[in-house]
């Protein structure tokens, strides 16, 4: 019973995907099991976090990007949309939109919105048994959606390869950054709602920031790309940046450095 589960979900059954992910979500102590004989099977799948405040565009950004990786790279791509308040802004309002972004259900994409009120084991636990699932399920990509308010910044940092921060012109975002805190987990910067003013003087702050800190010549700097998510301008340099990202990651080793800390987090 419990091995065809297994199975299922590692051919892809989408309804069997989507039970486990609710008994994840549920925190039902029955699926250690199945989880346990999943993980022999994970770690091909290359995770994104996504990041920002309220508002900032992380769900049309993250349209546009899942299109980009379908059908510019030919990739398949699972999305974790975080929701800490309400279950209804999540996936599923990501899921309508891009299905009115003119697709009918696409197979090689798999959307899952979680509502986080409420979980004993946080963020980062139910987050990384569901991104778990969809690695299994063979997604090359998958995306994970959450408001950034420090300590969830942290928590996407375990479970993502890249980690994107989102910013907006005219937000106080510009304070938000001095705090510490966020250049240090944030592996490539965007500065959404490009369309306003402000989002040139934004991104100078925010490479003056990068700046500061110091690294080595053969260390990863992070780029700051503009984005208007809602005509898709830039979406293309971005999915770029992410690329470059992993292949930094891969060549310096650190992919595999991630990953153990990832397995260690299990
Ligand atoms: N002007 C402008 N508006 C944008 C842009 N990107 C997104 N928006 C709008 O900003 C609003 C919020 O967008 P979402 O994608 O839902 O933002 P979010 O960060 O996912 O929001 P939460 O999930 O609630 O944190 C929507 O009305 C979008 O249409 C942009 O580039 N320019
Ligand atoms: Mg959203």
């Amino acid at each position: 019973m419990e091995s065809e589960r297994v199975q299922k979900i590692l051919n892809g059954d989408v309804l069997s995907a989507a039970k486990l992910i609710k008994d994840i979500e549920n925190e039902n102590p029955g699926i250690s099991n199945i989880l346990e004989a999943l993980r022999s099977h994970a770690g091909k799948a290359f995770t994104v976090g996504i990041t920002g405040a309220a508002g900032s565009g992380k769900s049309t950004l993250l349209g546009r990007l899942v299109k980009y990786f379908r059908t510019n790279r030919n990739m398949t791509v699972g999305v974790v949309a975080v929701d800490p308040t309400s279950p209804l802004t999540g996936g599923a309002f990501l899921g309508d939109r891009l299905r009115i972004q003119g697709e009918d259900v696409d197979k090689g994409v798999f959307i899952r919105s979680l509502a986080s009120r409420g979980w004993k084991g946080g963020l980062s636990r139910t987050a990384a048994d569901v991104v778990l699932v969809m690695d299994v399920m063979g997604k090359d990509i998958i995306f994970i959606e959450a408001i950034g308010s420090g300590q969830s910044d942290v928590d996407i940092a375990g479970i993502a390869d890249t980690c994107i921060g989102v910013l907006v012109p005219g937000m106080g975002d510009d304070i938000q950054l001095m705090k510490a805190g966020i250049t240090e987990v944030v592996d490539i910067f965007v500065v959404n709602k490009a369309d306003r003013e402000g989002a040139g003087s934004l991104k100078a702050l925010l490479e003056a920031v990068i700046d500061m800190k110091e690294r080595s010549p053969a260390a990863w700097k992070p780029p700051v790309v503009l984005t208007e998510a809602t005509t898709g301008k830039g979406t293309d340099e971005l999915g770029e940046a992410i690329l470059s990202h992993k292949d930094y990651l891969t060549k310096s080793g650190e992919l595999e450095k991630k990953r153990k800390i990832r397995n260690n987090l299990n």
